[in-house]
């Protein structure tokens, strides 16, 4: 706040735990931060990260309507002057709310120069400023990433364009936004590709643009382990918005572009919400796909609007989609690299600055309670126990030598003529659907 200005005077902070008695809409029902679950502390399980962006950069404008939020930090004729007041609000609101991570592209933080050079230095002057804040508060970077696609120069992509040129003007900058990312200590980098898709074939080389991708990642991974990165490299699905067609689709196709370009090992997945439902799938089997593959590393948690085919970024609050969220997270013991990134804007009418603390809140509180509900999900074994009994033939005869690699089609005919016909088992969903609501719905449960 430094000691000038007070952003949010209307909430005194921190927010408090009051319990699910509680009235006040400024305090957690059900985030308790130091609760233990599962042997670790809420805190640790659900690692919040705040979006720069959206929150604090975010102005309500859409494509029929001009900007409509007000924010008292974004006054002023000096860029870099807006900046850091931006980033004095940042910290109040990290602070009074209780989350410990937030999450920045190079140009929330900074403001772009105009030149490489003048980006660089902008980038550098805030960074310093924020490690700096960071210290005071305890508050921590989660990840950096780099804006690779508001820019004019990145309408044809940055990565994927078919000017080189244009592609050194992004190697700049993800230099710097690694730059800036080790130096607050994240512990993740993110490449969501933007613009890295087409909007038609007719002008596209598919072939030679996932493979400037591919060269491109590699150069960055390269670059961040020789300064010493030890963090991890996330990779964000989204199946398009604003092109047509991203080359990181969705997990299954961006798990299968990691593979063929030999970059499995050093990137995983942030899977988001919203991106989901623009692949049409649903979240959990995003997370599902990502985790199977031993590579769910970090999730932008907010949500889409039903039927509504791009990204509204509305912050999470369904029981339901929470809990199957938190099951994958617990099932895999957590995020060791990332964590839950909001990724969510307050709505155009939602302009005051409280209702920046009623959406995290509201959200937050949604997580928590999904996270306790998912463990006693898992300690009472209400769908790992019959998951396993439906698959459990592959422990033995046929099935266990099927699973090693060690059957063959001859084998499988002498076990089909000497079993004859297989029961017919039911797969229950309607009954493990009316558990899953039971433990959700049942007030009692946590
Ligand atoms: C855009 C999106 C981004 C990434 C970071 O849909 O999700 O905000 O999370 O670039
Ligand atoms: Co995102």
């Amino acid at each position: 706040m430094n000691g000038m200005n007070e952003y949010f005077p209307e909430v005194p902070g921190p927010i408090p735990f009051e319990g699910p008695k509680s009235k006040s809409p400024l305090a957690f029902k059900w985030y308790d931060a130091g609760r233990k679950v599962a042997g670790k502390t809420m805190e640790r399980h659900l690692k919040f990260a705040v979006a720069y962006w959206h929150t604090f950069k975010g102005d309500g404008g859409d494509p029929f309507g001009d900007p409509v939020y007000r924010r008292p930090w974004d006054v002023g004729d000096d860029p870099m002057q807006i900046a850091r007041q931006t980033l004095d609000a940042a910290f109040e609101l990290f602070t009074k709310l209780g989350t410990r991570y937030y999450c920045f592209h190079d140009r929330d933080l900074a403001p772009d120069g105009g030149s490489v050079a003048q980006s660089r230095d902008n980038l550098a002057a805030l960074v310093g400023l924020a490690k700096k804040k960071q210290r005071q508060t305890g508050v921590r970077l989660l990840w950096g990433t780099a804006n690779l696609f508001s820019h004019p120069r990145y309408t044809h992509g940055a990565a994927t364009n078919p000017d080189p040129l244009v592609v050194a003007h992004a190697a700049a900058q993800v230099r710097a936004a690694l730059d800036a990312t080790i130096e607050l200590g994240g512990t993740g980098y993110v490449f969501w590709g933007g613009r890295e898709g087409y909007t038609s074939l007719l002008n596209t080389d598919l072939r030679q643009e996932r493979r400037q991708m591919a060269a491109f990642l590699r150069m960055a991974i390269d670059y961040a382990r020789s300064r010493d990165f030890k963090g991890m490299f996330f990779i964000e699905p989204k199946a398009r918005e604003p092109t047509l067609h991203q080359y990181d689709f969705d997990a299954a196709t961006t798990l299968e572009f990691l593979r063929e370009f030999d970059l499995l090992d050093d990137m995983m997945l942030n899977v988001e919400a919203n991106h989901a439902a623009l692949a049409t799938h649903s979240f959990e089997h995003e997370l599902r796909v990502a985790a199977g593959a031993g590579r769910l590393g970090s999730i932008d948690i907010n949500r889409g609007i039903e039927g509504v085919g791009w990204d509204t970024d509305n912050f999470a609050m369904d029981a339901t989609t929470c809990t199957l969220a938190m099951l994958v997270v617990l099932e895999q013991r957590g995020l060791r690299f990332g964590g839950l990134n909001f990724d969510a804007k307050v709505r155009r009418g939602s302009f005051d600055g409280v209702d920046l603390f009623y959406a995290h809140i509201g959200s937050m509180d949604a997580f928590a309670r999904a996270l306790l509900v998912a463990d006693r999900i898992r300690q009472d074994g209400v769908l790992s126990a019959p998951l396993a009994e439906r698959y459990s033939a592959f422990r033995r005869g046929f099935g266990r030598s099927l699973m090693r690699g060690e059957a063959t089609l001859e084998a499988g005919e002498s076990a089909a003529e000497q079993q004859g016909e297989p029961a017919l088992l039911s797969g229950r969903q309607e009954l493990l659907e009316t558990l899953l609501n039971d433990y959700i719905h049942n007030p009692d449960i946590v």
